[in-house]
């Protein structure tokens, strides 16, 4: 055998090895990532009636100016805005129903799980109460 039908024979072993190794490495990276997948986004805003998403459990995929509509005016205690990423993503929710009041501005993918310890915001009527058994009615918006 050639000393050049040597080195052809070792650099094609090489290559071989190197591409070999190319899909573990690249499969090593993509594993966690797909190890710590989260809940799909639904397009929904959810609404719980007890706090850790306990109780009854509504949604609205769009606004709602009286939350009377789900029966849950003046009754949520968690909520998770689990709408889709991009534009009208984030949420307000509103002391006051057709929108009014005070706001509070829940972000696209948040959870409020104890409302007891989150406030209105002093924009309005009901400013700087809980948000707990007050949200009344809720808009998709760009807020955050
Ligand atoms: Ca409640």
């Amino acid at each position: 055998m050639s000393k050049n039908r040597v080195t052809f024979l070792l650099t094609t072993a090489l290559a071989v090895a190197t591409v070999g190794l190319a899909p573990a490495v690249a499969h090593a990276e993509a594993a966690p990532a797909s190890g710590v997948t989260a809940a799909a986004a639904d397009g929904n805003l959810y609404a719980w009636e007890h706090a850790y998403e306990g109780g009854r459990v509504v949604s609205w995929s769009g606004d709602s100016s009286d939350w009377a509509d789900r029966d849950m005016r003046n009754k949520a205690s968690s909520v998770f805005n689990n709408g889709y990423a991009g534009a009208y993503d984030d949420v307000l929710l509103y002391w006051d129903v057709n929108h009014g009041g005070a706001s509070f501005r829940l972000c696209n993918g948040s959870r409020l799980r104890y409302m007891p310890y989150d406030f209105f915001n002093h924009n309005g009527a009901g400013g700087g109460e809980t948000l707990n058994d007050n949200v009344a009615s809720h808009r998709w918006t760009n807020a955050c």
